[in-house]
Protein backbone atom coordinates (compact mmCIF):
# COMPACT_ATOMS: atom_id res chain seq x y z
CA UNK A 1 0.00 0.00 0.00
CA UNK A 2 1.49 3.65 -0.94
CA UNK A 3 1.88 5.81 1.91
CA UNK A 4 2.96 8.91 2.37
CA UNK A 5 5.66 9.13 4.68
CA UNK A 6 5.12 12.64 5.66
CA UNK A 7 2.57 11.28 8.09
CA UNK A 8 4.25 8.67 9.55
CA UNK A 9 7.49 10.38 10.35
CA UNK A 10 10.23 8.37 11.33
CA UNK A 11 12.72 10.56 12.77
CA UNK A 12 14.47 10.14 15.97
CA UNK A 13 15.89 13.09 15.43
CA UNK A 14 12.99 15.61 16.90
CA UNK A 15 14.38 16.48 20.35
CA UNK A 16 17.23 15.41 22.29
CA UNK A 17 14.98 13.37 24.17
CA UNK A 18 14.49 11.07 21.01
CA UNK A 19 17.87 10.66 20.45
CA UNK A 20 18.63 7.84 23.84
CA UNK A 21 16.95 4.65 22.85
CA UNK A 22 17.28 2.00 25.80
CA UNK A 23 17.56 -1.00 25.95
CA UNK A 24 13.86 -2.49 25.73
CA UNK A 25 13.47 -0.11 22.64
CA UNK A 26 16.44 -1.54 20.98
CA UNK A 27 16.05 -5.41 21.92
CA UNK A 28 14.02 -5.85 18.57
CA UNK A 29 17.68 -5.92 17.36
CA UNK A 30 16.47 -3.89 13.80
CA UNK A 31 15.59 -0.54 15.15
CA UNK A 32 14.48 1.32 11.76
CA UNK A 33 13.75 4.83 10.66
CA UNK A 34 17.32 6.00 11.70
CA UNK A 35 17.01 9.77 12.19
CA UNK A 36 16.47 11.41 8.22
CA UNK A 37 17.62 14.50 8.29
CA UNK A 38 14.65 16.97 7.10
CA UNK A 39 11.50 15.18 8.15
CA UNK A 40 11.82 16.70 11.63
CA UNK A 41 11.74 20.18 9.96
CA UNK A 42 8.73 19.13 7.50
CA UNK A 43 6.97 17.73 10.49
CA UNK A 44 6.89 21.21 11.94
CA UNK A 45 6.08 22.56 8.90
CA UNK A 46 2.94 20.78 9.28
CA UNK A 47 3.10 21.66 12.19
CA UNK A 48 3.38 18.19 13.37
CA UNK A 49 5.13 19.06 16.59
CA UNK A 50 5.47 16.54 19.33
CA UNK A 51 4.10 17.62 22.78
CA UNK A 52 6.42 17.74 25.57
CA UNK A 53 6.88 14.12 27.65
CA UNK A 54 5.59 15.81 30.47
CA UNK A 55 1.88 16.71 28.62
CA UNK A 56 2.10 13.08 26.95
CA UNK A 57 2.87 10.97 30.39
CA UNK A 58 0.82 13.13 32.82
CA UNK A 59 -2.04 14.06 31.22
CA UNK A 60 -4.07 10.42 30.51
CA UNK A 61 -7.20 8.09 30.34
CA UNK A 62 -6.52 4.60 32.23
CA UNK A 63 -9.75 4.27 33.69
CA UNK A 64 -8.64 0.99 35.36
CA UNK A 65 -6.22 3.75 37.73
CA UNK A 66 -9.13 6.06 37.60
CA UNK A 67 -11.43 8.40 36.14
CA UNK A 68 -9.05 11.55 36.46
CA UNK A 69 -6.09 13.04 34.02
CA UNK A 70 -3.60 12.89 37.33
CA UNK A 71 -4.83 9.20 38.20
CA UNK A 72 -2.82 6.75 35.91
CA UNK A 73 0.50 8.85 36.54
CA UNK A 74 0.33 8.52 40.25
CA UNK A 75 -1.16 4.91 40.33
CA UNK A 76 0.04 3.24 37.14
CA UNK A 77 3.47 2.28 39.06
CA UNK A 78 1.52 -0.40 40.60
CA UNK A 79 1.30 -2.23 37.38
CA UNK A 80 3.80 -5.35 36.83
CA UNK A 81 4.76 -5.39 33.83
CA UNK A 82 7.52 -8.13 33.80
CA UNK A 83 7.05 -11.08 32.98
CA UNK A 84 4.60 -10.00 30.39
CA UNK A 85 2.50 -12.28 27.87
CA UNK A 86 0.54 -11.50 25.28
CA UNK A 87 -2.08 -14.41 24.56
CA UNK A 88 -3.17 -14.72 20.76
CA UNK A 89 -6.07 -17.02 19.91
CA UNK A 90 -8.97 -17.70 17.95
CA UNK A 91 -8.79 -18.32 14.51
CA UNK A 92 -4.94 -18.49 13.99
CA UNK A 93 -2.48 -21.16 12.97
CA UNK A 94 -0.40 -20.76 16.05
CA UNK A 95 -2.44 -19.86 19.01
CA UNK A 96 -0.36 -19.39 22.55
CA UNK A 97 0.88 -17.63 25.02
CA UNK A 98 3.62 -15.26 23.30
CA UNK A 99 5.94 -13.66 25.91
CA UNK A 100 6.55 -10.02 25.37
CA UNK A 101 10.35 -10.40 25.06
CA UNK A 102 9.99 -12.94 22.07
CA UNK A 103 7.55 -10.66 20.30
CA UNK A 104 9.93 -8.07 20.80
CA UNK A 105 12.87 -10.00 19.20
CA UNK A 106 10.74 -10.73 16.59
CA UNK A 107 9.64 -7.33 15.72
CA UNK A 108 10.96 -3.82 14.14
CA UNK A 109 10.71 -0.98 16.62
CA UNK A 110 10.72 2.03 14.29
CA UNK A 111 9.42 5.12 15.58
CA UNK A 112 5.89 7.07 14.21
CA UNK A 113 4.85 10.51 15.37
CA UNK A 114 1.23 10.52 15.44
CA UNK A 115 -1.59 13.21 16.00
CA UNK A 116 -3.94 11.57 18.94
CA UNK A 117 -7.50 12.30 19.22
CA UNK A 118 -9.22 12.13 21.83
CA UNK A 119 -13.14 11.93 21.57
CA UNK A 120 -13.19 14.53 24.40
CA UNK A 121 -11.91 16.94 21.85
CA UNK A 122 -8.07 17.37 23.12
CA UNK A 123 -5.31 16.38 20.70
CA UNK A 124 -1.21 15.93 20.97
CA UNK A 125 1.29 14.46 19.03
CA UNK A 126 2.85 11.53 20.33
CA UNK A 127 6.58 9.93 19.24
CA UNK A 128 5.70 6.52 19.51
CA UNK A 129 8.06 3.53 19.10
CA UNK A 130 6.64 0.50 18.13
CA UNK A 131 6.21 -2.42 15.56
CA UNK A 132 3.67 -2.77 13.07
CA UNK A 133 0.04 -4.91 14.19
CA UNK A 134 0.38 -6.35 11.10
CA UNK A 135 3.84 -7.90 11.75
CA UNK A 136 2.39 -9.66 15.30
CA UNK A 137 -0.89 -11.12 13.74
CA UNK A 138 1.61 -13.04 10.51
CA UNK A 139 3.38 -14.08 13.64
CA UNK A 140 0.23 -16.03 14.93
CA UNK A 141 -0.61 -16.71 11.64
CA UNK A 142 -4.19 -15.31 10.84
CA UNK A 143 -6.53 -17.69 9.27
CA UNK A 144 -8.50 -17.31 5.95
CA UNK A 145 -11.44 -16.78 7.19
CA UNK A 146 -11.12 -14.32 10.37
CA UNK A 147 -12.62 -10.92 10.24
CA UNK A 148 -12.05 -8.87 13.21
CA UNK A 149 -9.74 -8.47 16.03
CA UNK A 150 -10.68 -8.30 19.11
CA UNK A 151 -7.83 -6.96 22.26
CA UNK A 152 -8.51 -7.14 26.16
CA UNK A 153 -6.21 -5.43 28.72
CA UNK A 154 -5.11 -6.87 32.21
CA UNK A 155 -7.37 -7.24 34.87
CA UNK A 156 -5.39 -6.99 38.03
CA UNK A 157 -8.00 -5.87 41.41
CA UNK A 158 -4.56 -6.02 43.05
CA UNK A 159 -2.61 -3.88 41.20
CA UNK A 160 -5.18 -1.32 39.43
CA UNK A 161 -7.43 0.97 41.69
CA UNK A 162 -9.70 1.99 39.05
CA UNK A 163 -10.95 -1.35 39.09
CA UNK A 164 -13.08 -0.91 41.93
CA UNK A 165 -15.74 1.14 40.66
CA UNK A 166 -18.26 0.04 37.77
CA UNK A 167 -17.49 2.64 34.91
CA UNK A 168 -16.64 0.26 32.53
CA UNK A 169 -17.61 -3.76 32.01
CA UNK A 170 -13.86 -5.03 33.22
CA UNK A 171 -11.47 -6.13 31.82
CA UNK A 172 -11.48 -3.18 28.95
CA UNK A 173 -12.01 -4.30 25.45
CA UNK A 174 -11.66 -3.00 22.28
CA UNK A 175 -11.90 -4.17 18.35
CA UNK A 176 -11.07 -3.80 15.04
CA UNK A 177 -12.15 -5.20 11.23
CA UNK A 178 -9.10 -6.93 10.25
CA UNK A 179 -8.29 -4.54 6.90
CA UNK A 180 -7.70 -2.01 10.00
CA UNK A 181 -5.79 -3.98 11.95
CA UNK A 182 -3.45 -4.89 9.34
CA UNK A 183 -3.03 -1.32 7.99
CA UNK A 184 0.27 0.10 8.26
CA UNK A 185 -0.57 2.89 10.14
CA UNK A 186 -1.48 0.52 12.72
CA UNK A 187 1.00 -0.21 15.41
CA UNK A 188 1.61 -1.85 19.23
CA UNK A 189 3.41 1.06 20.93
CA UNK A 190 6.49 0.17 23.40
CA UNK A 191 7.63 3.60 23.49
CA UNK A 192 7.53 7.16 23.60
CA UNK A 193 10.83 9.55 23.19
CA UNK A 194 12.67 6.07 22.29
CA UNK A 195 12.27 5.11 26.13
CA UNK A 196 9.62 2.38 27.46
CA UNK A 197 6.19 3.39 27.70
CA UNK A 198 5.40 4.40 30.72
CA UNK A 199 2.52 2.47 32.36
CA UNK A 200 -0.11 5.05 32.93
CA UNK A 201 0.36 5.04 28.51
CA UNK A 202 -0.03 1.22 28.53
CA UNK A 203 2.76 -0.40 29.12
CA UNK A 204 4.61 -2.67 28.29
CA UNK A 205 2.03 -2.53 24.39
CA UNK A 206 -0.59 -0.91 23.66
CA UNK A 207 -2.58 -0.42 20.50
CA UNK A 208 -2.30 2.93 18.79
CA UNK A 209 -4.56 3.27 15.66
CA UNK A 210 -4.42 7.34 14.93
CA UNK A 211 -7.38 7.50 12.60
CA UNK A 212 -10.09 6.57 15.35
CA UNK A 213 -10.67 8.33 18.87
CA UNK A 214 -7.90 7.55 21.58
CA UNK A 215 -10.52 5.08 23.59
CA UNK A 216 -10.01 2.52 20.43
CA UNK A 217 -6.25 2.46 20.74
CA UNK A 218 -6.80 -0.26 24.08
CA UNK A 219 -3.27 -0.41 26.87
CA UNK A 220 -1.83 -3.06 28.25
CA UNK A 221 -2.41 -5.65 26.04
CA UNK A 222 -2.81 -9.59 27.34
CA UNK A 223 -5.12 -10.85 24.85
CA UNK A 224 -5.48 -10.94 20.99
CA UNK A 225 -8.45 -12.96 19.28
CA UNK A 226 -9.01 -13.18 15.54
CA UNK A 227 -12.45 -14.13 15.21
CA UNK A 228 -15.30 -13.76 12.53
CA UNK A 229 -17.82 -11.75 14.29
CA UNK A 230 -17.61 -8.45 15.23
CA UNK A 231 -16.17 -8.29 18.88
CA UNK A 232 -17.95 -6.15 21.69
CA UNK A 233 -16.04 -3.32 22.71
CA UNK A 234 -15.89 -1.42 25.96
CA UNK A 235 -17.16 2.29 25.84
CA UNK A 236 -19.73 0.79 23.09
CA UNK A 237 -21.30 -1.30 25.48
CA UNK A 238 -21.73 1.12 27.68
CA UNK A 239 -23.32 3.97 25.61
CA UNK A 240 -24.13 2.40 22.22
CA UNK A 241 -25.32 6.03 21.40
CA UNK A 242 -22.38 8.10 21.91
CA UNK A 243 -19.63 5.62 20.87
CA UNK A 244 -19.82 3.41 17.91
CA UNK A 245 -17.51 0.36 16.82
CA UNK A 246 -15.74 2.53 14.37
CA UNK A 247 -15.13 5.46 15.91
CA UNK A 248 -13.21 6.92 12.82
CA UNK A 249 -12.42 10.76 13.90
CA UNK A 250 -14.79 12.90 11.85
CA UNK A 251 -15.35 16.41 12.17
CA UNK A 252 -18.93 16.07 10.60
CA UNK A 253 -20.49 13.42 13.04
CA UNK A 254 -21.38 15.27 16.27
CA UNK A 255 -20.82 13.38 19.81
CA UNK A 256 -24.22 13.81 20.72
CA UNK A 257 -23.13 16.48 23.67
CA UNK A 258 -20.41 18.15 21.84
CA UNK A 259 -19.44 18.95 18.37
CA UNK A 260 -16.11 17.02 16.73
CA UNK A 261 -15.32 19.82 14.58
CA UNK A 262 -12.51 21.14 16.32
CA UNK A 263 -10.37 20.14 19.22
CA UNK A 264 -8.01 21.48 21.72
CA UNK A 265 -4.64 20.99 21.42
CA UNK A 266 -3.12 19.96 25.02
CA UNK A 267 0.58 21.84 25.95
CA UNK A 268 -0.61 24.66 24.70
CA UNK A 269 -1.69 26.96 27.59
CA UNK A 270 -4.84 28.03 29.10
CA UNK A 271 -5.56 30.18 26.35
CA UNK A 272 -4.60 28.02 23.61
CA UNK A 273 -6.66 28.14 20.45
CA UNK A 274 -8.73 25.41 19.52
CA UNK A 275 -7.63 23.97 15.83
CA UNK A 276 -10.00 22.61 13.43
CA UNK A 277 -10.62 18.77 13.53
CA UNK A 278 -8.99 16.82 10.10
CA UNK A 279 -11.17 14.15 8.34
CA UNK A 280 -9.72 10.45 9.85
CA UNK A 281 -8.00 12.72 12.32
CA UNK A 282 -5.59 13.73 9.03
CA UNK A 283 -5.09 10.41 7.86
CA UNK A 284 -7.43 10.45 5.09
CA UNK A 285 -5.31 9.49 2.39
CA UNK A 286 -4.45 6.47 3.60
CA UNK A 287 -7.23 4.98 5.07
CA UNK A 288 -10.33 6.30 3.11
CA UNK A 289 -10.39 3.91 0.81
CA UNK A 290 -10.87 1.12 3.74
CA UNK A 291 -14.42 2.83 4.31
CA UNK A 292 -15.60 3.49 0.27
CA UNK A 293 -19.34 2.67 0.34
CA UNK A 294 -20.08 3.02 3.84
CA UNK A 295 -22.12 5.60 5.69
CA UNK A 296 -19.89 7.24 7.83
CA UNK A 297 -22.67 9.41 9.87
CA UNK A 298 -24.67 5.35 10.39
CA UNK A 299 -21.19 3.55 11.37
CA UNK A 300 -19.83 6.43 13.48
N1 LIG B 1 -7.25 -0.27 29.05
C1 LIG B 1 -7.54 1.00 28.74
N2 LIG B 1 -7.13 1.50 27.56
C2 LIG B 1 -7.40 2.79 27.23
C3 LIG B 1 -8.14 3.61 28.12
C4 LIG B 1 -8.55 3.06 29.37
O1 LIG B 1 -9.19 3.72 30.21
N3 LIG B 1 -8.21 1.77 29.64
N4 LIG B 1 -8.43 4.93 27.75
C5 LIG B 1 -8.47 5.19 26.30
C6 LIG B 1 -8.63 6.61 26.01
S1 LIG B 1 -10.17 7.29 26.24
C7 LIG B 1 -7.62 7.37 25.49
S2 LIG B 1 -7.87 8.96 24.99
C8 LIG B 1 -6.26 6.81 25.38
C9 LIG B 1 -5.29 7.71 26.13
O2 LIG B 1 -3.97 7.31 25.90
P1 LIG B 1 -2.79 8.13 26.59
O3 LIG B 1 -3.12 8.23 28.05
O4 LIG B 1 -1.56 7.33 26.32
O5 LIG B 1 -2.78 9.48 25.94
O6 LIG B 1 -6.14 5.48 25.89
C10 LIG B 1 -7.23 4.64 25.60
N5 LIG B 1 -6.95 3.29 26.03
MO1 LIG C 1 -10.21 9.23 25.00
Amino acid sequence: MALRWTNILKDRDVTDEAVYLNRRQLMGGAVAGVGLAGLGSQAQAQGLEPNAWEDITQYNNYYEFGTGKEDPSRYADQLTTEPWTVTITGMVDRPGDYAFEDIMKAMTVEERIYRFRCVEAWSMVIPWNGFELADLLDMAGVQSGAKYVAFETAYRPEEMPGLKYPVLDWPYVEGLRLDEAVHPLTIMATGIYGKDIPNQNGAPLRLVVPWKYGFKSIKSIVRITLTDIEPPTSWNKSNPREYGFYSNVNPEVSHPRWSQASERPVGGGLFAERQPTLMFNGYEEEVASLYEGLDLKANF
